[in-house]
C-alpha cells in the first residue's frame, strides 16, 4: 500500500516522464525536418524509452493497490535554435528527472516503504546512464565545434550511438531488431 505522499510523488513522476517523452518526440521531429536523420532516430528511441519509464510507474502503482493518474499532455516546444541547444536542454531535463527520482527515494526511505525503495533503484541506475550519455554527446559536440561540416559529423556521431544501442539491445534480447 502506498501512502498519500508517495502516491502524489509517483503521479508527479508519471507526468515528468510523459512530458519527457513528448519533448523528445518534438525534438525528433525537428531533427527530421532539419535533415539530421541520426539525431532524429536517437530522439524517437529516447521518446519511446520515456514512455516506457512512465508505464513502469503506472503498472507499479496499480500493482500496489494505488491509482496511477494519466496526466494531460503539455504542448512541447517545436522549434529550436540549434542541435547544440537541443542537447543542452536534454541534459538539463535529465538532471531534473534525476533530482526528482532522488527526492522520491528520500520520501520512500522516510516512510520505510521498502517496495518503492526497491522499485526506484532501476531509475537511479537509468538516470546515471542517461546523464553520462548526454554529457558524452555534449563533449563530442564541443570537440566537433560549429564549423562548416559540423552538423554532418554530429549526426554521424549520433548514428554511431544509435547503432551501439541497437547492438546492445540485440545482445540482451536476441529477438530485438539489429542495425
Ligand atoms: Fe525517464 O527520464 Fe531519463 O531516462
Amino acid at each position: 500500500m502506498l501512502n498519500e505522499k508517495i502516491t502524489a510523488a509517483l503521479n508527479d513522476q508519471i507526468e515528468l516522464e510523459a512530458n519527457s517523452s513528448a519533448t523528445y518526440l518534438a525534438m525528433a521531429s525537428w531533427c527530421d525536418k532539419e535533415g539530421l536523420g541520426g539525431c532524429a532516430q536517437f530522439f524517437y528511441a529516447q521518446s519511446d524509452e520515456e514512455r516506457e519509464h512512465m508505464l513502469k510507474i503506472v503498472h507499479y502503482m496499480n500493482e500496489m493497490d494505488g491509482h496511477a493518474i494519466i496526466p494531460a499532455q503539455k504542448l512541447p516546444q517545436s522549434e529550436y535554435d540549434s542541435i547544440q541547444e537541443v542537447f543542452k536542454m536534454v541534459y538539463a531535463q535529465e538532471r531534473h528527472v534525476t533530482q526528482s527520482i532522488h527526492s522520491l527515494l528520500n520520501l520512500s526511505q522516510e516512510a520505510n516503504d521498502h517496495a518503492t525503495i526497491l522499485f526506484l533503484q532501476w531509475y537511479v541506475a537509468e538516470q546515471r546512464e542517461e546523464e553520462a550519455l548526454m554529457r558524452e554527446i555534449l563533449d563530442k559536440m564541443k570537440l566537433i565545434g560549429t564549423g562548416g561540416q559540423s552538423l554532418y559529423y554530429i549526426d554521424k556521431e549520433l548514428d554511431k550511438i544509435n547503432k551501439n544501442r541497437l547492438a546492445a539491445e540485440a545482445a540482451a534480447d536476441p529477438s530485438a531488431p539489429v542495425a
